[in-house]
C-alpha cells in the first residue's frame, strides 16, 4: 500500500487532518509537543464509481481503495541539523511515497506558533528548506565517503560526477524533483532516496472566517510560489470539516451546503493525491467482492493482475476488460458485450483509469 506522509511545523493542525483523513481520534496538542512518535492510519479513497458498481453486484463485501497515512512529528527550523526532533522525522519523511504539507493559516490565540506570528508562505518555505539541507547533506556526506575512500572505482566516479551536478543544483535551492537526469546518472543513484524528489501536495488550514472569504493574509504568494515549483494546493478549514464528518450524514449534507462545500475535504485531497502520485484505479467486480485497486499510471495488464494475486500474473493468460463508463451507460456486462464495447486484452496491454477486468489465468 502507498503512504503519505503529514509534515509541517508543530501545532499546525497535522493531527487534525490524519483524523479526518483516516477517521482516527488521535489527541491534538495546543502546545509543541515534541513527540519524536508518528500516527498511523488508513484512509478510505472516496470513489462514486465504487458506489454505483456496488449498488449493480449487490455484493457481499464492498472495498474501497486505500492509502496508508502517517502524521509525522513537527518539523522545526533546522531539523535538518538535527533541531527538535530532527533526525527522526526526517527518517520518517525517507520513508513514505508522498507528502501532505500542512500551512498554518489560521488564527487562533489559544494556539500556539513556534514562530510566534502567523505566516503561510515563510512556513511553507521552512519545511521545504529543511527538507532540501537535508538532501543537501546526505550529498554531501557522500562524495566526501568517495573521495575518503584509497581508490575509486569507475562506478564511483561515475556517481561522484552526479552527485556534484546534484549538489550543483541543491545549491540553489532547487529541489531533486525539478534536476533533469540522463537515465545512466539517474541509475547511478538508484539506491538513495531523495526527500525533494518526493510528490508533495500543500494543505493550507484556514480558520472559518477565511474559508467563507476564500482568502488569507499572503495568499497570492504561496499559490506563485507552490506553483512555481509545481506544488498543489488545497485550502480547506481542516477543523471545520473534521467536526462535520462526525456529524449523521443528513446533516453533514445540510453544513456542507451551508458553508458552500461542494464536496468533502477527504475527497478532494484524495483525488489530488492520486493525481500527484500518478496513480489510478481499475476495478473487480463480482457477486462476493466490488473492489478498487490501486496501481501507477501505465502498469500491464499482467502486471496489474499480480496486484489481485501472484497466481494471476505467473499464469496470466488475457485480461477480460470493460470500461467503467461504459457499464455505466449501458446498465451491465451483458449489454455491453452486446454492444461489442468489451475486450481482450493481452498482458502488455496497459491498464487505464476505470477499467473493470477480469482476468483469465492457468496455473
Ligand atoms: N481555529 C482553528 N484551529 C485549528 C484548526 N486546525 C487545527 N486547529 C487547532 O490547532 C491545534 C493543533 O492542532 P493539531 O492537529 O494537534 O496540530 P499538529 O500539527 O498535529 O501539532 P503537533 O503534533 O504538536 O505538531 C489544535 O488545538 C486544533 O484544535 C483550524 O482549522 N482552525
Ligand atoms: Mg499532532
Amino acid at each position: 500500500m502507498l503512504a503519505c506522509g503529514i509534515v509541517g511545523l508543530p501545532t499546525v493542525g497535522k493531527t487534525t487532518l490524519f483524523n479526518l483523513l483516516t477517521g482516527a481520534q488521535v489527541q491534538k496538542s495546543q502546545y509543541f509537543s515534541g513527540r519524536v512518535d508518528a500516527n498511523v492510519g488508513i484512509a478510505r479513497v472516496p470513489d462514486n464509481r465504487i458506489d454505483f458498481l456496488s449498488s449493480l453486484y449487490q455484493p457481499k463485501k464492498t472495498t474501497y481503495a486505500q492509502i496508508e497515512v502517517i502524521d509525522l512529528p513537527g518539523l522545526v527550523r533546522g531539523a535538518s541539523e538535527g533541531q527538535g526532533v530532527g533526525n527522526a522525522f526526517l527518517d520518517g519523511v525517507r520513508k513514505v511515497d508522498a507528502l501532505v504539507q500542512v500551512v498554518r493559516a489560521f488564527r487562533n490565540d489559544d494556539v500556539l506558533h513556534v514562530e510566534e506570528s502567523i505566516d503561510p508562505v515563510r512556513d511553507m518555505e521552512t519545511i521545504n528548506f529543511e527538507l532540501l539541507m537535508a538532501d543537501l547533506d546526505f550529498v554531501d556526506k557522500r562524495i566526501s565517503r568517495i573521495r575518503a575512500g584509497k581508490k575509486i572505482t569507475p562506478e564511483q566516479k561515475q556517481e561522484l560526477a552526479v552527485l556534484e551536478k546534484c549538489m550543483a543544483h541543491l545549491e540553489q535551492e532547487q529541489p531533486f524533483s525539478t534536476l533533469a537526469l540522463t537515465e545512466e546518472e539517474r541509475a547511478a543513484l538508484q539506491n538513495y532516496t531523495f526527500l525533494t524528489n518526493k510528490p508533495m501536495l500543500v494543505v493550507v488550514n484556514l480558520d472559518e472566517e477565511q474559508f467563507m472569504a476564500r482568502d488569507y493574509p499572503g495568499r497570492q504568494e504561496l499559490l506563485a510560489s507552490a506553483s512555481a515549483k509545481g506544488l498543489s494546493v488545497i485550502e480547506l478549514c481542516v477543523e471545520i470539516e473534521e467536526e462535520i464528518s462526525l456529524l449523521e450524514p443528513a446533516d453533514r449534507d445540510m453544513f456542507f451546503a451551508e458553508l458552500g462545500i461542494s464536496e468533502p475535504a477527504i475527497n478532494r485531497v484524495m483525488r489530488v493525491a492520486y493525481e500527484t502520485l500518478g496513480l489510478i484505479s481499475f476495478f473487480t467486480v463480482g457477486s462476493d467482492e466490488v473492489k478498487a485497486w490501486t496501481i501507477r499510471k501505465g502498469t500491464t495488464a499482467k502486471k496489474a493482475a499480480g496486484e489481485i494475486h501472484s497466481d494471476l500474473e505467473r499464469g496470466f493468460i488475457r485480461a477480460e476488460v470493460i470500461k467503467y463508463d461504459d457499464l455505466e451507460t449501458l446498465g451491465s456486462e451483458a449489454q455491453v458485450k452486446a454492444a461489442g464495447k468489451a475486450s481482450l486484452e493481452g498482458k502488455d496491454y496497459v491498464v487505464q483509469d476505470g477499467d473493470i477486468l477480469h482476468i483469465r489465468f492457468n496455473v
